[in-house]
């Protein structure tokens, strides 16, 4: 293991920019932690950043990233920095490569308000997790408001993954069976917030009633009871509750 002292001076001045904002360093810098043995998390850890960090997951194909999209325009609107980490565990591909079909957010790209990077899978999963976490603490150290982690499936490797954020947002659509995945993977246990999506198709509100259900039967934390809300990110509709209900989890924290 290594110790701050073993880090050459460019690496230092590397994160002293992207503690001053520097977005090419920022992405410099989530490259050079991916490799988490090389470089400990401790070197990182020292910001007292106020970002808010939330987590994103549920099966493939139920609008995270257009909800992702959704909340980036209405963050933007109220003048707040957002850094999304997109984690797709299944793909060893790295870098941008996946930026332009898993999330479509095309429309930010120009945004110097907002940061956007992708991370895939480098051998295991441990590996992943751990590049999730110095990812996340690198986009606090430049000082983001906020840091969206997004992440595909409902299985272990996401509850691994959403250990490192603050706030758990599951997303669901109608008629995708997902309550049931949602529950053997324990995902229920972990999420915050419940955004049943595409409520403009029919099924919605029995999804919501499934879950609602199921969460009455897994245990769940004393000082925050689960959060379930319908909406239609594709129009943004259900965007100002589900930011309401986002603030008052970190409220609550
Ligand atoms: N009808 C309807 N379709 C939606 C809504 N939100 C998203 N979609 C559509 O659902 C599809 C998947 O949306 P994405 O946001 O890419 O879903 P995702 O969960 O990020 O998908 P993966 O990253 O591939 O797992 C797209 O065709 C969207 O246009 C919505 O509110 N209503
Ligand atoms: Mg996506």
């Amino acid at each position: 293991m290594s110790n701050e002292s073993d880090i050459t001076a460019s690496e230092k001045a590397l994160l002293a920019s992207v503690a001053a904002g520097d977005r090419t360093a920022l992405a410099k810098a989530i490259t050079l932690f991916e490799d988490s043995t090389k470089y400990p998390l401790s070197l990182i850890q020292e910001s007292a950043s106020q970002s808010h960090v939330i987590g994103i997951t549920g099966s493939p194909g139920v609008g995270k990233s257009t909800t992702v999209n959704a909340l980036i325009t209405y963050l933007r609107s109220q003048n707040k920095t957002v850094a999304v980490i997109a984690v797709d565990p299944s793909s060893p591909i790295s870098g941008g490569a996946l930026l332009g079909d898993r999330i479509r957010l095309t429309n930010h790209f120009l945004d110097s308000g907002v940061f956007i990077r992708s991370l895939a899978t480098r051998g295991h999963l441990g590996g992943l997790s751990a590049s999730t976490n110095s990812a996340i603490k690198l986009a606090q150290l430049a000082g983001f408001d906020f840091v969206i982690v997004e992440t595909v499936g409902v299985g272990q490797s996401e509850v691994e993954v959403m250990r490192y954020v603050q706030t758990v947002l599951i997303v669901l659509a109608p008629g995708m069976g997902d309550g049931i995945q949602a529950s053997k993977a324990g995902i229920l246990e972990i999420g915050h917030i419940f955004l049943v999506n595409k409520s403009d198709r029919d099924g919605a509100k029995e999804t919501a009633r499934e879950l609602e259900k199921s969460l009455h039967l897994s245990p769940h934390n004393p000082q925050w009871s689960p959060v379930i809300l319908l909406g239609a990110m594709e129009r943004s509709t259900g965007v100002e509750d589900l930011m309401k209900a986002l603030n008052n989890h970190r409220e609550s924290l």
